[in-house]
């Protein structure tokens, strides 16, 4: 139902622009039944083609295995990044390079072919998110992964030697000491069998803490460790920081050590792990632990990876539990770093730890107990700041800028709820759609929350989009949490996996390439390529019956064109991307080979197959780069040395007499001068204009220049084949001649209108609507700008007749009324056609005037 209009959008209206009539919007309105406070929503998440979003959001894909990125606040995809799993489109896990990638994701020499991503996170220092790098991790298969943000790709995967399962990570270190991840089911920590009723003595949990070498951007698996912790079942953990910095802590769902068996008609697991009325946090010293871990006497080595022992670390000082609620899931640390917020699943409060009141009894030794495996215990009431009932299910947290402000979500109650973690004080509520899980509010997990969005992940989306079936999208909703009460904006449905966690950053912090800056980059270790290939240095070396293609690609084609090989041969191609230009990919797809590989420009990838099967095989570049991107393409041909072939003469050069060849030639030399003309009168434009004080303008001149500068060497070849009375060779360079010559021109024509766009005065609002106007009345049916057309140039037609101003806003009014003008008439006659009326609103006539100067100011620039 549409209300009538308020002064809200009333005002709306004459801020955003007095030309739009408050008619139009209503209608819109009322056709499709938004409310004011959906507009006013949409207004709040639209980002207008040409603008970009102000944060970068990060969420991981679920059992996809991959990490999507989106932007807040449009929510708009930007990309899927292969992590775990292959992705074709960027090659991933299909060229050798990613392939050394996901093959370190191979657990116990085993293909995973799935991964459960849950909860990404950036780089930090002191606690502030630093968009270089991104870690995820796989609950399913234990493994965390380094993603590089500089090319969004992931170039490092390691997996957990001792943790059969984890879950409690990724999670970082206020400057990126370690990424930490906490076991989820115990299991034995050797690869050994060992009976489900030895499970105190021998099922063990732990937390691993992967070294981060920063420079190098790499995990250091020899400087890592692991932990060793009771069979409790960690969950969620989060690393201290500020008072509490060197500590982390990690939350836990069965300290009964409930070991099930549902099928011999016992109790299930549900029932035996939710027995106790608490369970354990886990609280433990990195700083400390780092040292034990340098002495042999406190670790045991197991499948070659350092495991610090219970005892030692309980002797060292390093680890100690508190009690919390029972069955808990999310564990947040306070930006601050003192407090510590626990979410009950199965309870209706949060449970807020005092971090120095924690810290009192670890330093005076007083302890409430022990664990049966001699870990002290602290006092539940001892560390306690307070306890809040905010809901069923409160799950997890994030921050705000205002001091004090924590979202938690609840899962039950599908609402995410703001309050004041000080004073305790609950604030506000808002529904979700359906079922939270984790939410995100801009930067949240960091030391300096933004707050202003909030993102809340929910599992269910039941009846919010339209239906594809049984399996339904996950929802992320944006809220707007910059109001004291939180609004709900905008509904996502995520189509790929169920991502639980996402991480916020703000645009400015991620800076990604454009290109590779040195040409044959290997862009999973940032290093030159080994089969970096330049242009010139494209070949085929054979050793044995391993065959190595040096490949180049480049608008519009791969070279080489043919590859001859025999059966068996094991054939490596590496493929340069020559451009240099951005988003010029091109890519190399071999039919029927199950053989692809994205090369973005200035990168090298390579494939390696075994050609066992005899044929011909085309192969093609799959990104649609150019004009001429379907002649992008060449042919593999496996023979089989031991069969006989019959023998084929050269294909027939041509049926066609000399007279005609002759004919052909010219229209082809005429052709290429015309379109060489075209080009010089863009570089005159471009030279007069001073293009070089554009930086993109002239990025993309150096890119007409590289192509318009191969056109001497094939330009001389097809002289050479003309001299030598060899016309159709000639032909065809010429055409190549042709080919560099329409890049060169497509590239300079996009830099012409970008310069002619920097250099063009600003237009006026109500040029803007002139222009509306115009196109919208179909002048632009005969009225060209810049040139004669069915209708005379409007460039200058102000100027064309006295007081042009006033005589065109007449004319356009009622041109009937002038036809017998003598300039009219001569224009009628001239152009065979009258100039009809378009029953245009004096408004509009006077804007269509202000754009008609606007164009005289800057005819220049056409
Ligand atoms: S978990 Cu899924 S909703 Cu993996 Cu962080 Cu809580
Ligand atoms: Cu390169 Cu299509």
């Amino acid at each position: 139902m549409l209300k009538k209009v308020s002064i809200l959008t009333s005002m709306l209206l004459f801020s955003a622009t007095s030309a739009l009539s408050s008619t139009d919007l209503q209608k819109v309105m009322k056709d499709r039944g938004l409310t004011e406070r959906d507009v006013l929503a949409a207004a709040k998440t639209y980002v207008p083609t040409g603008m970009k979003d102000e944060y970068y959001v990060f969420s991981s894909g679920g059992q996809s295995g991959q990490v999507i990125v989106y932007g807040v606040p449009s929510m708009r995809i930007l990309k899927y990044i292969g992590v775990f799993t292959p992705e074709p489109w960027q090659g991933y896990g299909f060229d050798n390079e990613s392939k050394k990638i996901l093959d370190s994701g191979k657990i116990r020499g085993q293909e995973i072919k799935w991964g459960d991503t849950h909860h990404p996170n950036f780089s930090e220092k002191n606690g502030e998110f630093v968009g270089d790098y991104l870690f995820i991790n796989d609950k399913a298969n234990p493994r965390i992964a380094v993603i590089n943000l500089h090319d969004f790709e992931t170039t490092q995967i390691v997996v957990n030697p001792v943790l059969k399962s984890t879950h409690g990570g990724s999670f970082i270190t206020p400057n990126t000491e370690y990424v930490i991840d906490a076991c989820q089911y115990a299991a034995p920590l050797e690869n050994d069998w060992v009976p489900i009723e030895a499970y105190e003595e021998k099922y063990r949990g732990g937390v691993t803490l992967w070294k981060f070498d920063y420079t190098k951007g790499q995990i250091d698996e020899k400087e890592s460790f692991t932990l060793e912790l009771p069979p409790y079942m960690q969950d969620l953990s989060d690393a201290g920081k500020g008072p509490s910095m060197g500590w982390a802590f990690t939350n836990s769902f069965n300290s009964e050590m409930y070991t099930g068996g549902i099928e011999k008609g016992l109790p299930p697991f549900e029932a035996g792990m939710s027995r106790n009325d608490t369970d354990f946090l886990h609280l433990y010293n990195w700083q400390i632990l780092e040292k034990l871990a340098k002495d042999p006497k406190n670790t045991k080595v197991i499948n070659g990876h350092r495991v610090v022992t219970i005892e030692a670390a309980v002797k060292g000082g390093a680890l100690f539990l508190l009690p919390e609620a029972k069955s808990p899931h999310g564990v947040d640390v306070t930006p601050d770093g003192k407090y510590i917020i626990i979410g009950g699943k199965l309870d209706t409060h949060v449970t807020i730890f005092d971090f120095a009141k924690i810290k009192e009894q670890i330093d005076k030794k007083e302890f409430a107990g022990k664990d049966s495996y001699g870990i002290p215990i602290l006092d539940f009431k001892k560390s306690l700041h307070g306890q809040l009932e905010l809901g069923l299910g409160p799950l997890h947290n994030t921050f705000d800028e205002k001091d004090g402000i924590v979202y938690t979500s609840l899962y039950v109650d599908s609402q995410v709820v703001k309050w004041n973690f000080r004073d305790l004080k609950l604030l506000d509520r808002v529904n979700v759609h359906y079922n939270i899980g984790h939410l995100d509010s801009m930067e949240g997990k960091s030391t300096k929350p933004k707050g202003k969005y909030g993102i809340a992940l929910n599992k269910l989306s039941i009846d919010r989009f339209l239906p594809v079936g049984p399996l339904h999208p996950q929802n992320h909703q944006l809220i707007d949490l910059a109001g004291d009460k939180m609004e709900l904006l905008y509904d996502m449905p995520i189509g790929l996996g169920e991502p639980h966690d996402v991480v916020s950053i703000h645009a400015s912090k991620i800076k990604p390439k454009k290109t590779y800056d040195k040409m044959g980059t290997n862009s999973r270790t940032g290093e030159a390529h080994e089969g970096a290939t330049l242009a010139g240095q494209e070949r085929v070396e054979r050793d044995g019956n391993k065959v190595k293609v040096y490949m180049t690609a480049v608008r519009s084609h791969l070279n080489p064109e043919h590859i001859e090989v025999n059966k068996g041969d094991e054939v490596t191609i590496y493929i340069t991307n020559l451009e240099r230009a951005q988003d010029e990919t091109h890519a190399f797809g071999l039919s029927g080979l199950n053989v692809h590989a994205s090369v973005e420009p200035g990168k090298t990838s390579s494939v390696t197959f075994t050609a066992d099967l005899e044929g011909v095989f085309p192969y093609y570049c799959t990104e649609f780069c150019s004009a001429l991107h379907l002649e992008m393409m060449g042919y593999l041909k496996v023979k089989d040395p031991k069969k006989q072939y019959p023998d084929y003469k050269a294909a027939k050069v041509s049926k066609m007499t000399p007279e005609e060849l002759q004919k052909e030639y010219n229209k082809i030399v005429a052709t290429n001068k015309a379109t060489d003309d075209v080009i010089q009168s863009v570089v005159k434009f471009l030279k007069e204009k001073g293009f070089e004080k554009y930086p993109e303008v002239k990025s993309l001149v150096t890119d007409a220049l590289d192509q318009y500068n191969k056109i001497p060497h094939e330009k001389a070849k097809a002289d050479e084949a003309f001299k030598a009375g060899d016309m159709n060779t000639a032909i065809l360079w010429e055409n190549q001649v042709w080919q560099y010559m329409v890049k060169t021109a497509d590239a300079g024509l996009r830099a012409k209108n970008l310069l002619a766009k920097e250099l063009s005065t600003k237009m006026s609002e109500k040029a803007r609507l002139g222009e509306e106007a115009y196109l919208r009345g179909g002048c632009n049916g005969c009225h060209v700008v810049g040139q004669v057309s069915s209708g005379p140039d409007i460039t200058g037609a102000l100027l064309r007749h006295e007081n042009g101003e006033k005589f065109l806003y007449n004319f356009i009014l009622d041109p009937a009324k002038y036809y017998s003008d003598p300039y009219i008439d001569a224009m009628i006659k001239t152009f065979n056609l009258r100039m009809p009326n378009q029953n245009m609103k004096p408004e509009e006539v006077k804007n269509i005037i202000e754009y008609m100067k606007w164009i005289d100011e800057n005819a220049d620039l056409q």
